[in-house]
C-alpha cells in the first residue's frame, strides 16, 4: 500500500476515515472532542465537496492556532438576544462552528417570526468555508447572506499594500427537490487557501491574483503571499470587501481584517473575529403567493442553464456525490503532516 501511495502521491480516504485523520489531530492536539468534532466534520466536508482549500488542509491551520494560544481549546458559546430580528452569539474565542450551531435554532424562529433577522457570531477564530454556514437555512426554505472579514492581506483596488480581508461573501436560495443556488466567493481573486495550495504544489498563479512586496504583478505564490492580494473585478471587488469589513466587523462590535492581522502578532494562526449570517424567509414575504414567485426563480436557474451556464454550487455537489461513492484523494504530503500531528 505504501508503495501505491508514494507512486500516486495521493491517498485516497473514505469520508470516515478522512474525518478520523482530521479529528485524531485535533483532539491529541488539545481540542475538546465536541471542538474536534466539529472542525473534523467541516473540513471531511469541505474535501468532500472538491473545496480542498478549505479541506482537511485546514487542520494544519486549526493545530498552529491552538499552540499559538489563538484559539480556545473548548469554550462554550452565549447567546445574546439584541433585538426582534436581531441575536448575538459570543464564541469566546472558540472557532465560529459550535457557535453557530448553538445559535442556528432561535435564529431560525427569529427569521420566522420577523421575516429576516440577522446573526451576529462575536469573538469567534474563522477558517471555514461559508458554504457550510448557509446550507442549514436553505435547507429550512430559507434564503440567506453570510459574510466574515479575515486578516488585512489584500490590497484595495488603486493602492499597494495590504488592507482587506479576503472577505467571502456566501449567498444560499432554496429549491424544492434540488440542492439549493449557493455562491460563496472571497472578494480577493481567489482565496488565500487557494494560493498556498498552490506554493504547496509548486505551481504558478494564474496573473491577477496578486503583487509582490514591491507592487509588481507576480504569479510566484511565495511572492504574492509576501506581497498583496488583489480584489476581484478590480474596485467592485474591492467595494464588496469593504463592505464585508463594515457589516462583518464595527456594525457587529467586531474586528476590521487590519486588527485581527494585529492580533495573530505574525503567528500564522486563522483570523479571529466576526461573522454576519442575514436570512429571509419567502412565506413571510410572499404569503400565499410563495409557490407563484418561487417558480419565477426556477425559469430564471433554467434560462441560465439553457444558455450553457453553469449554476454555482454545481459542480461542489456533484463532487459530494462523487466523494460520498469513491472517497477523496488527499496529497500524499498532507496526509503524512496530517498523521504525524496525530503521532
Ligand atoms: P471560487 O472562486 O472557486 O468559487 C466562487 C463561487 O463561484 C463558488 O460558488 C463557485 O461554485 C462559483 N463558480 C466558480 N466557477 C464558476 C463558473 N465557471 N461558473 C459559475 N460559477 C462558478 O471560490 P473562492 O476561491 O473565491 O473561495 C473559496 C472558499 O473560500 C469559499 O468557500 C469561501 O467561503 C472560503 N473563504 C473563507 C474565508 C474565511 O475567512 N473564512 C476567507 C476567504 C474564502 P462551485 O462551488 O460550484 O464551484
Ligand atoms: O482562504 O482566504 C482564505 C481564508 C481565510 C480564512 C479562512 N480562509
Amino acid at each position: 500500500l505504501k508503495e501505491e501511495m508514494a507512486v500516486k502521491n495521493t491517498v485516497n480516504l473514505t469520508l470516515q476515515e478522512a474525518w478520523q485523520l482530521a479529528y485524531q489531530a485535533l483532539y491529541r492536539n488539545g481540542f475538546s472532542a465536541r471542538q474536534a468534532d466539529a472542525v473534523a466534520k467541516n473540513v471531511t466536508a469541505g474535501e468532500r465537496d472538491g473545496c480542498h482549500s478549505h479541506g482537511l488542509y485546514r487542520v494544519l491551520g486549526c493545530v498552529r492556532s491552538l499552540q499559538a494560544g489563538k484559539v480556545a481549546a473548548d469554550a462554550e458559546s452565549t447567546l445574546i438576544d439584541s433585538a426582534p430580528a436581531v441575536l448575538r452569539v459570543d464564541a469566546h474565542g472558540a472557532f465560529s462552528l459550535l457557535a453557530y450551531q448553538a445559535a442556528l435554532p432561535e435564529f431560525v424562529a427569529k427569521v420566522r417570526h420577523c421575516g429576516i433577522a440577522a446573526l451576529a457570531i462575536n469573538h469567534c477564530v474563522h477558517f471555514s468555508a461559508l458554504w457550510a454556514d448557509i446550507e442549514p437555512l436553505t435547507e429550512q426554505g430559507l434564503v440567506a447572506l453570510a459574510c466574515t472579514p479575515s486578516h488585512a492581506w489584500v490590497t484595495p483596488a488603486g493602492g499597494t499594500q495590504p488592507l482587506f480581508g479576503t472577505n467571502p461573501i456566501a449567498f444560499g436560495w432554496p429549491r424544492q427537490g434540488k440542492p439549493p443556488f449557493v455562491f460563496d466567493m472571497a472578494t480577493s481573486a481567489a482565496a488565500r487557501g487557494e494560493i498556498e495550495l498552490h506554493r504547496r504544489a509548486n505551481k504558478p498563479l494564474p496573473e491577477g491574483w496578486g503583487i509582490d512586496s514591491h507592487g509588481k504583478p507576480s504569479t510566484d505564490a511565495a511572492s504574492v503571499l509576501q506581497g498583496a492580494m488583489l480584489t476581484f473585478g478590480g474596485h467592485k471587488g474591492s467595494a464588496l470587501a469593504a463592505m464585508v469589513e463594515l457589516i462583518a466587523g464595527p456594525l457587529i462590535g467586531d474586528m476590521t481584517s487590519k486588527e485581527s492581522l494585529a492580533y495573530d502578532q505574525q503567528t500564522g494562526s486563522s483570523p479571529y473575529g466576526g461573522e454576519l449570517i442575514i436570512a429571509m424567509d419567502p412565506e413571510r414575504f410572499l404569503g400565499a403567493d410563495k409557490e407563484a414567485y418561487l417558480a419565477k426563480a426556477e425559469v430564471l436557474f433554467n434560462d441560465m442553464a439553457a444558455q450553457g451556464a453553469r449554476i454555482p454550487g454545481e459542480r461542489r455537489f456533484k463532487a459530494r456525490q462523487h466523494s460520498e461513492q469513491f472517497g477523496v484523494e488527499l496529497p500524499l504530503t498532507l496526509y503524512e503532516e496530517i498523521v504525524a500531528l496525530s503521532q
